[in-house]
Order: C-alpha cells, then sequence, then structure tokens
C-alpha cells in the first residue's frame, strides 16, 4: 500500500464547507486503499475565516492552515491545489495555480460563465504542455455502477442508445423557509439546480454514451424568491435571522436533448422532489438492451439484455459489489457495498496515477468547459424562449 519511496504529492485544498469535507476523505482515505504511485499529504487548508478554517484542519487532518490562496500557491513545496470553493473563485484560482506550475483539481461545475470556463481550458491546455494537469471534480463518473454501466454501453451491450432519461432529484429547498446559502446566490454559484446537480446528469450522461449533447430546449424556474438569512455566526444548521434575501438562480431546470450519436435526451434537475433526498438517475434504451441507474441505490445496476431468450426477459438487478467491478476490488468482500464518499478517493487513485504516468486525466477542464456550454445553451433556450439552442465549441 502507499508509494513509500516516491515523492510525496503535497495538496492545497481551498475551502472546507460539505466538499471540502468529500475532498478531504479522499485525499486521506484513497492511499490507504489504493496503491498510488504518489502519496497524497494534507499539507494545507485554505479558508478566509481563519478560526474557521483551523477547526476543519483539525477536524479532516490538514497539516497546516492558511487565510489566502495566493500564498500557497507562492509555495514551492506545494504540488497540486484542490479548488472546493464557490464557483465564483474557480477561475481566478485555478488559472494563477496553472501558471505557477500546480495541478489543479476543481469542483464542478467548472466556471460560472463559458468565458471563464474558455480561459481556464485554456490555462489547462498550456500548463499540460509541461505536465501540469487540470481535472474537474465530476465525482459521480466513479461510482462504480456509473463506470461499469459506461463499460455495457461501450461493449455494445445496449446497442445503439435512441433515448436517455436522465434527473437528478432532491428536495433539500421543499420548505420556502429553509434559509439562504451561496448555492441560491447567482453571483456565487453561477446557477442553481441546473449547474449544481444538472451538471452531474449532463456529464453522467455524456460519460455513458460517449456522445455530447448538441442542441437542447430548456425551461428554468425559480419557486421561493426570498428566503431567511441566516445570523452572522452561525453554520448552514444555525438559526435563521428575520431578513430575507433573494434566490437568484433557478430551482428547476428541464430540458430536452439531441446528443451527437442520434439519441434523444429528457433531463430534469430540481431540489423540490418532495421525497427524494438524492437521487440522480439515469436510463438508457437502446438497440438491443437498456440500463437503469438510481443513486439512491448506488450499489446497483439495473441491465436489460434484449438478447436473453423469449420469455426470460427483463431487468436484471446487478449488485455492483464484485471485484471484477470497477474500483470494487481495492473495497470489502463481495456484497458489502460502497457509499457516498468512495468515489472521492476514485477520483483521487485517478488523478494522481495519471499525474504520475503523465497523462491527462478525464474529466479535463475541456470537458468541464464543454458541460459549461451546456448549461449555458440551457440558459439561452429557457430566457429566450427559443426552442432549440446549438451547443457551440469544437466537438
Ligand atoms: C458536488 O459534486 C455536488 O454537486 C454538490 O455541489 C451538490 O450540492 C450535491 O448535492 C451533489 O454533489
Amino acid at each position: 500500500m502507499g508509494a513509500a519511496n516516491s515523492p510525496a504529492l503535497n495538496v492545497a485544498m481551498v475551502g472546507y464547507g460539505f466538499m471540502g469535507a468529500a475532498h478531504s476523505q479522499g485525499w486521506r482515505v484513497a492511499p490507504r486503499f489504493f496503491d498510488l504511485p504518489r502519496e497524497p499529504r494534507l499539507s494545507v487548508i485554505v479558508g478566509r475565516d481563519a478560526g474557521r478554517a483551523a477547526a476543519a484542519a483539525t477536524k479532516f487532518g490538514w497539516d497546516e492552515v492558511e487565510t489566502d490562496w495566493r500564498r500557497v500557491i507562492e509555495r514551492d513545496d506545494i504540488d497540486l491545489i484542490d479548488i472546493c470553493s464557490p464557483g465564483s473563485s474557480h477561475a481566478e484560482i485555478a488559472i494563477a495555480a496553472l501558471n505557477a506550475g500546480k495541478h489543479v483539481l476543481c469542483e464542478k461545475p467548472l466556471a460560472n460563465t463559458v468565458a471563464e470556463a474558455e480561459l481556464m481550458a485554456e490555462a489547462a491546455e498550456v500548463a499540460a504542455r509541461s505536465g501540469v494537469y487540470a481535472m474537474v471534480g465530476f465525482s459521480y463518473r466513479r461510482v462504480p455502477a456509473i463506470t461499469f454501466a459506461r463499460d455495457l454501453v461501450a461493449q455494445g451491450r445496449v446497442g445503439d442508445i435512441r433515448q436517455v432519461r436522465a434527473q437528478y432529484l432532491q428536495d433539500w429547498l421543499v420548505d420556502a423557509q429553509g434559509p439562504m446559502t451561496w448555492r441560491l446566490d447567482k453571483e456565487q454559484a453561477g446557477s442553481g439546480s441546473l449547474g449544481d446537480i444538472g451538471a452531474h446528469a449532463i456529464d453522467a450522461v455524456q460519460f455513458i454514451t460517449g456522445e455530447r449533447l448538441e442542441s437542447v430546449s430548456g425551461i428554468l424556474h425559480t419557486f421561493v424568491t426570498e428566503r431567511p438569512l441566516l445570523g452572522e455566526s452561525v453554520g448552514l444548521s444555525g438559526t435563521a435571522s428575520s431578513e430575507y434575501g433573494r434566490v437568484t438562480v433557478d430551482d428547476v431546470a428541464m430540458f430536452t436533448g439531441r446528443l451527437s450519436g442520434g439519441a434523444l435526451g429528457s433531463f430534469e434537475a430540481t431540489r423540490y422532489a418532495t421525497g427524494r433526498r438524492n437521487a440522480l438517475r439515469l436510463e438508457f434504451s437502446g438497440s438491443e438492451g437498456a440500463i437503469a441507474f438510481d443513486l439512491e441505490r448506488m450499489n446497483e445496476l439495473e441491465f436489460y439484455d434484449g438478447r436473453d431468450a423469449a420469455g426470460e426477459q427483463g431487468f436484471r438487478r446487478i449488485l455492483v459489489t464484485e471485484p471484477e467491478h470497477p474500483y470494487m476490488a481495492a473495497w470489502w468482500p463481495t456484497g458489502h457495498g460502497i457509499g457516498y464518499e468512495h468515489p472521492f478517493s476514485h477520483q483521487v487513485r485517478d488523478l494522481v496515477t495519471d499525474i504520475a504516468e503523465g497523462r491527462q486525466p478525464r474529466p479535463s477542464f475541456a470537458d468541464g468547459l464543454q458541460v459549461q456550454r451546456v448549461l449555458a445553451a440551457v440558459e439561452t433556450s429557457a430566457t429566450t424562449g427559443s426552442a432549440w439552442t446549438t451547443i457551440g465549441g469544437e466537438a
């Protein structure tokens, strides 16, 4: 286990919220279960609030605390910057880090605008020429059942995909008195359900099918336009104050799309799907078979093989916990499932391996830019009322 004689990979992580916690777990656990060519070190955690950042460092196991990301980028002993802060900060930090020769892992969506994402992809392309790599954190690609679905599709087990149904359903905004957070502020988050969770659905569909969305037609809607602000000193779980803040992003995004291989897709991203806590649901209907997945049952994949004998056909439930399944040989005995946090270790495994072997990790910033273009096209279609909006950029 680990990489006793190879140089450590010193990581500085910006942000310590939900994603900071998940990434910390990934950095810490990956080398305990996978053989990594370089051992990640949780060197510095960066947060503007020194007290909270120090508390996070202790809780998540980081060696040092810094309040200004610029200072860690200047340090010679830092190899990689992991960006877990809100979208509004991604472009500035990622570009500065890449220009300084640091590898970058950046949470999704890549940026808040296509213009920012273009600059980031450009900086990543230049850096890659000297072996400095950037990856965007679409972690669900590394759910073993999703990777396995991609493998089945690539092996032709579902034939030509004709229809795709993709939904990302959450319900944490159903209560209209639920507090304001940065995720509901366009300045900080870029968009709402569309970018925060719709981006995952878009990436997962494109990853599994190997196709790209070429045009979309969408609607966006905000059900609750004002929410109570939280008191100064309390975190997300604190009590709401009597002041209200304006919600400036979409609560729900729905769109249809055409994929490059000819498939038609319907997409829905919402935080108002009462009773659905974190259901990323994907279904692919092909000429030879079909696949269905639900993140709320993340260790399972449903597979319909149209080549089964007549009378025996039907969706079979595959428990994706066998050592033959992607990533699973490193974990528990067969049938002992994994959870939400494991894909973050898989992400670290793949990223560190690619860096050590001098290979561009995927999804690259160019992949993140392409998803950003899809998000922008949905917004354009929804806000201008145009029936179809074509997604620009290179294929
Ligand atoms: C992170 O990958 C993320 O998209 C969060 O930003 C969402 O809020 C979460 O619900 C799914 O994961």
